[in-house]
């Protein structure tokens, strides 16, 4: 299945519960186990966000996904995951597994910061009594790192690129630097907004201080691999508190509860047919007892009482979707072929849901299908609406299109 172009990735301390969430949030088995460091070479999988489906609302009795999934009127829509070796503070001096690993995540467009909110990790990944270290530190140390590992990847050769620039006459300075850093999926927007917000835009570059590209790099990061936090654990009782405290700490950074676990058990409990459960639901329903053991029975309970009761979903979903939907802005819109009967050329309902930034084009969408269907667009017809409609009109989420180009010169 073709995850997009988005790419998700997992990072945090160690023994957290990183691979946990990815396992849960992919439905690949990766090792998992209660110490630090299982986790060396990196995870790659496809998770998916949740919407409700376009079929819906148009009072299509179904629809026939092709690039996604459809389960009960809820579109499950890929995007693609990385989960990577856990850090320790000090990793960019060589600690634990050091951060280089971290490379693996150069072009993530969002990261998933996991923390233990329940505080059962010591700083070096050893389990401990829970309410014993704090969550909030534990984030701090792992922003650090990361902006850490930007800074010694950008500053060994800055000097010589900055003396470039300075002497050079380069005209875009905004667009030289994010060529400089385009290994990191950096933009020129970004640039051109970090310059913006450290207010060093009109200073030489050859006379920042390592401070300043310092606090440079982190309004660079913070735009091209924004962060959510994922407060992992909540199944453990005092969690609630850890959570309350982050949200406070943070308060620009979306915080989301989640139980990696109990996700990864009413997946697989629903995958064995005893549990009728749909990933994002806040609830599950026993279908067959007999596929339960008094011990599975029990976790089930533990589960609905401790995660799904007090915070309405187990927050692996949640997750994903602030990070597309909320941090990334990214809406859904449903290509077609047939406008009156929302189909594809083989008369399959609403086969591919897209993932577009908010505020795109028909033909930046007609550009996402093909590059061929972007050169030859000429107009789109809004498939709910019967209307036509040019490359001023933005695409809404849930919008149903269809594209009309001119026929390719043969
Ligand atoms: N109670 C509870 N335990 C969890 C949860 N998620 C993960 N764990 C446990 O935490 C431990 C570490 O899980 P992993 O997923 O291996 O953690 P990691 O962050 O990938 O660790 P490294 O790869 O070693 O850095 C395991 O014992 C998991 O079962 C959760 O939501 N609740
Ligand atoms: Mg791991």
């Amino acid at each position: 299945m073709e995850a997009g172009q988005i790419l998700v990735g997992v990072v945090g301390k160690t023994n957290v519960g990183k691979s946990t969430f990815f396992s849960a949030a992919t439905e690949v088995p990766v090792q998992v186990e209660n110490r630090p460091f299982v986790t060396i070479e990196p995870n790659i999988g496809v998770a998916y966000v949740r919407k409700r489906c376009a079929h819906v609302e148009l009072g299509l009795p179904k629809c026939d996904p092709v690039n996604s999934v459809c389960i009960d009127g809820w579109r499950f829509i890929p995007v693609k995951m990385i989960d990577v070796a856990g850090l320790v503070p000090g990793a960019h001096q060589g600690r634990g597994l050091g951060n280089k690993f971290l490379d693996d995540i150069r072009k993530a467009d969002v990261l998933l910061l996991v923390v233990d909110a329940s505080g059962s990790t010591d700083p070096e990944g050893l389990p401990a009594k829970p309410g014993t270290y704090d969550p909030v530190e534990e984030a701090r140390m792992i922003i650090r790192e990361i902006d850490e590992w930007m800074y010694q990847n950008v500053a060994r050769d800055w000097d010589k690129f900055a003396r470039r620039v300075d002497t050079g006459g380069v005209h875009d300075v905004p667009g030289a630097i994010a060529q400089r850093l385009s290994g990191f999926g950096v933009t020129r927007t970004h640039v051109a907004e970090a310059l913006e917000a450290t207010g060093l835009g009109d200073k030489k570059l050859s006379t920042w201080s390592g401070d300043e590209l310092r606090g440079f790099l982190k309004a660079v990061r913070e735009r091209s691999s924004p962060i959510v936090i994922v407060a992992n654990k909540v199944d453990i009782p005092g969690a609630e508190e850890n959570v309350k405290r982050l949200k406070e700490a943070f308060p620009g950074t979306p915080v989301v509860p989640a139980s990696a676990m109990a996700e990864l058990l009413l997946r697989r409990a629903a995958k064995a047919g005893a549990i009728k459960y749909i990933p994002g639901d806040p609830d599950f329903e026993v279908v067959d007892e007999s596929r339960l053991d008094s011990k599975a029975r029990k976790a089930l309970e533990i589960i609905r009482e401790r995660v799904l009761k007090p915070w309405k979903g187990t927050g692996v979903i949640q997750a994903l979707n602030t990070a597309v939907f909320d941090v990334l802005g990214m809406i859904v819109v449903y290509p077609v072929e047939d406008a009156s009967k929302f189909t594809d050329r083989n008369g399959r309902v609403l086969p591919d849901a897209i993932l577009i930034p908010r505020g795109s084009s028909p033909r930046d969408l007609a550009y996402r299908i093909h590059t061929d269907l972007g050169n030859t667009f000429l107009y789109a017809i809004n498939a709910k609406t019967k209307q036509r409609v040019g490359e001023t009109y933005q695409l809404r989420d849930g919008d149903v299109i269809k594209i009309v180009a001119a026929a390719a010169k043969g």
